[in-house]
């Protein structure tokens, strides 16, 4: 088959992401196919850019990507879904070649985003197990489409999720992703790369998604070949500056991440690089491995500064570990981000405040404040309505003197979050997140 693999991402704060997910899932597609990746991130008419491609390549298939829902600013939250709609027309206009859509975003609400959607075939979670299979289905007139786990696709005009065991990749089989067929401007301009160590998570915090999309069985890659494919990624042109480990959370196995630093210590591995850790896991020993292999900064869901609202988030861990974290980081002269949501379900003005005079208490390299925003806050508008007297009294506090710090960004205000800002640290030769520059910039 003759198969277009488009990326519909265009988020690019705090910076662009190579979308990864797609690369990996074309990788794993067998070589008979013929693959072209079409990517929208830095299209100036995505849809016109998006119909003119398909016209002229004519294929028998459009595998979509939708990494995100929501958007960078937790702006009007309608739009992403709107414009994959749009997308989705798009390529009806172009051609008769039926859609896949897969994806981080697409993977937390499949059923819905089918309906909303409307692409042919859906699959939630990794794509490089089921995406091959359902070639396979394809080619064998719709044969066997019901053993695919976690496949959706219409019967009757009703959707169907398939509910089979989704069947798990074995990370050891994992081919790398081309990196060369990539727009030069991820790593001319924002400089990072994202490399995956490991899949899953066994955590059980309360609202989070990660396990839905990759699972909670945490499955290792062998450190050997996440630092080679680290090395082949730096012949890109232009090459990499920075790397993303894009792991729900890096030092969970600790025992894996440590090896994954002893690999890059042995390797004499120079280029830096960022990771998620959760304060829980986190020890003197991982840090220490941690610096020496160059690690630049490490982002961590603290997400409230009130024991209360920890327990009831079951994050698993208190405040006191947040701190002791970051003594620890710092100490290694690791740079922290911690991320906080504040105003979740039950939570009152009063733990809100406990939560920022936390944060100016602990003083970590940076802060990233969100206001809790409820993916099925998109489809039911009630919620918003609902919530609407907290946020204002969130917005209210965040937009106070006591709470303005350089270091603090609230994306969702646009406080120290936008474009032409990020644009001028780059310009100005920061590279990596740029959180780990806020402080000395400003
Ligand atoms: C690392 C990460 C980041 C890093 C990225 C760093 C970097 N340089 O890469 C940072 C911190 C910058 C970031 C920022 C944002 N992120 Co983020 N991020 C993640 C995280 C933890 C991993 C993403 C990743 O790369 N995974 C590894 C790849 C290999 O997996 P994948 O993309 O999911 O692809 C697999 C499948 O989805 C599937 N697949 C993918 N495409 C396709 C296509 C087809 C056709 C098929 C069949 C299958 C398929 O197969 C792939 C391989 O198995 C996820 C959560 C998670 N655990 O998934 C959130 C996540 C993707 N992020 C999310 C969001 C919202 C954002 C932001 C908009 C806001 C924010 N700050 O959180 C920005 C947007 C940035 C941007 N430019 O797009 C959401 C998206 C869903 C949603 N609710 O909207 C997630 C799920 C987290 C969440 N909050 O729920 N993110
Ligand atoms: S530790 Fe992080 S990735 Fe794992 S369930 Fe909790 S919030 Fe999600």
């Amino acid at each position: 088959m003759n198969i277009a693999f488009v990326s519909g991402n265009r988020e690019i704060l705090p910076s662009a992401v190579v979308p990864v997910g797609l690369l990996y899932v074309m990788a794993a597609t067998p070589e008979e196919h013929d693959k072209t990746l079409i990517d929208l991130c830095f299209e100036d008419d995505p849809g016109a850019a998006l119909r003119s491609k398909l016209a002229a390549l004519k294929p028998d298939l459009v595998a979509i990507s939708m990494r995100n829902i929501q958007r960078n600013d937790y702006g009007d939250p309608r739009e992403t879904i709107d414009y994959y709609v749009g997308l989705i027309a798009d390529i009806r206009k172009a051609t008769s070649a039926k859609v896949v859509l897969g994806g981080s975003g697409f993977s937390v609400m499949p059923a819905e985003l089918m309906e909303e959607i409307k692409p042919d075939f859906g699959i939630s979670g990794e794509g490089e197990f089921a995406f091959p299979r359902l070639l396979a289905a394809m080619e064998n007139d719709g044969d066997g489409l019901e053993e695919i786990g976690a496949l959706c696709y219409w019967n009757g005009g009703e959707v169907v999720v398939n509910d089979r065991p989704v069947g798990f990749l074995d990370m050891g089989t994992l081919p790398f992703p081309d990196k060369n067929i990539i727009d030069e401007q991820y790593f001319g301009e924002f400089g990072i790369d994202s490399i995956q160590t490991k899949r899953g998570c066994s955590m059980h915090c309360d609202y989070c998604v990660y396990p839905m999309i990759e699972g909670r069985k945490m499955r290792m890659r062998e450190p050997t070949s996440i630092v080679d494919e680290m090395f082949e990624a730096l012949e890109a042109s232009p090459a990499p500056e920075h790397f993303f480990i894009v792991d729900s959370v890096f030092n969970l196995p600790p025992k894996h991440a440590k090896a994954v630093c002893r690999e890059m210590i042995e390797r004499n591995w120079q280029t830096p690089w960022t990771c998620y850790v959760n304060p829980l896991f986190f020890d003197e020993e991982f840090a220490a491995l941690a610096a020496e292999a160059k690690c630049a900064g490490m982002e961590v869901g603290s997400d409230s500064g009130c024991d209360r609202i920890l327990q009831k988030l079951r994050k698993g861990f208190k405040v006191e570990h947040i701190r002791r974290f970051h003594e620890i980081a710092t100490k290694h002269g690791i740079r922290d981000c911690h991320t906080f949501i504040l105003g979740t379900d039950s939570e009152t003005i009063e733990d809100v405040q406990e939560s920022l005079d936390f944060i100016v208490d602990l003083d970590p390299h940076s802060t990233i404040i969100n206001i809790w925003f409820d993916d099925y806050e998109l489809l039911e508008p009630q919620r918003i309505e609902e919530r609407k007297k907290l946020r204002a009294d969130i917005e209210a506090l965040l937009r106070s003197d006591k709470y303005t710090f350089p270091n603090w960004s609230v994306p969702g205000l646009g406080i120290n979050f936008d474009e032409r800002q990020f644009r001028a640290l780059r310009h100005a030769g920061y590279r990596g997140p740029l959180w780990q520059h806020m402080r000395k910039a400003s």
